[in-house]
């Protein structure tokens, strides 16, 4: 029988398999019991063990997933959005092949400030502007397709997300902090949830580390991954300008004319600062 791993609590594993039942379940002794994770496609011997686990698309380790199909990087007006965060994301899918999608939360809020981060994004990613309390949350569903995972920091209302989708309280969320601003880690292990079929979304603690697989790309690649730099890039003197002083920068040129967001273009810096100081081996 086959299944996907939704869950890894303590030594068991909670598998839905083809007709839909959840089962808690072990592996077998021939694989190691960390050798399983979260989103891994398997068979189940006779027994309802874990006999084998399915190549895999990719495999994230911080936080540990399988097969990840779409991110969905969550944001809103409170807590303050941390755009470097959100670049190091879109760095981190455009480099690992994973389809980004921004998901500005808490409209109830402040509209526009939502709008003004969705103007930010919208020319090279698919962005979503809603509210966990109203049905604009729906616009989520129409997004996920297989196994995808919400990303973002702390109380920007991942958990919730996943709550108000299925209509009832499955995630923890952290209802009494006062110290939003922070938010307070509530989700702690990564679990996949079903929302309809076909349609997975995994609650996470968040991707808040630069991943080892940024942490070896090199300074000089990173430009490559910015959609919103390149159709000004051919304007620089040089091919292998790196955008990082105005003279003969035609990228510098646009971020000075407001054509491409100077936060973006300052958090390029940064990220470029941190990959050029790492030694590469
Ligand atoms: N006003 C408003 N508050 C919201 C909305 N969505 C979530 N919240 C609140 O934001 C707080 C944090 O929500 P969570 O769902 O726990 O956030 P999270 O991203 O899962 O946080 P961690 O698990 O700590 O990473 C809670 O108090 C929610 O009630 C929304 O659309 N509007
Ligand atoms: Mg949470
Ligand atoms: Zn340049």
């Amino acid at each position: 029988m086959n299944g996907l791993v939704l869950k890894k609590q303590a030594d068991t594993f909670f598998v839905e398999t083809e007709n839909g039942k959840v089962l808690g379940t072990t592996s077998r002794k021939t694989l190691k019991k960390d050798g399983v994770f979260v989103g891994d496609r398997v068979t189940l011997d006779a027994a309802g063990a874990i006999s084998k686990i399915d190549k895999r698309k990719n495999l994230l380790i911080r936080p540990p997933l399988a097969n990840l199909d779409k991110m969905l990087i969550v944001v809103a007006p409170v807590p303050k959005p941390d755009l470097y965060t959100v670049d190091k994301l879109l760095l981190f899918c455009a480099v690992s092949g994973i389809q980004p999608v921004l998901c500005i939360n808490k409209c109830d809020l402040d509209e526009k400030y939502c709008k003004d981060i969705q103007l930010i994004y919208q020319k090279f990613v698919k962005t979503i502007i809603f509210s966990t309390r109203e049905q604009s949350v729906m616009k989520i569903l129409e997004e996920i397709d297989g196994i995808c995972a919400l990303a973002g920091q702390s109380a920007v209302g991942k958990s919730s997300i996943i709550n108000s989708i299925l209509g009832r309280d499955v995630a923890k969320v952290d209802t009494f902090s006062k110290k939003i601003e922070r938010g307070k880690q509530t989700t702690r292990t990564v679990e996949l949830y079903k929302l309809a079929e076909g349609k997975y979304l995994a609650d996470t603690a968040g991707f808040s580390k630069l991943d080892e697989r940024l942490l070896r790309l090199n300074e000089q690649e990173l430009k490559s991954y910015y959609p919103d730099f390149l159709p000004f890039a051919g304007g620089c003197k040089y091919t292998s300008c790196q955008h990082l002083t105005a003279k003969d920068c035609a990228v510098c040129k646009a971020v000075e004319e407001g054509k491409i967001s100077k936060q973006r273009y300052s958090n390029y810096l940064k990220l470029h600062e941190v990959l050029k100081n790492i030694p590469k081996f």
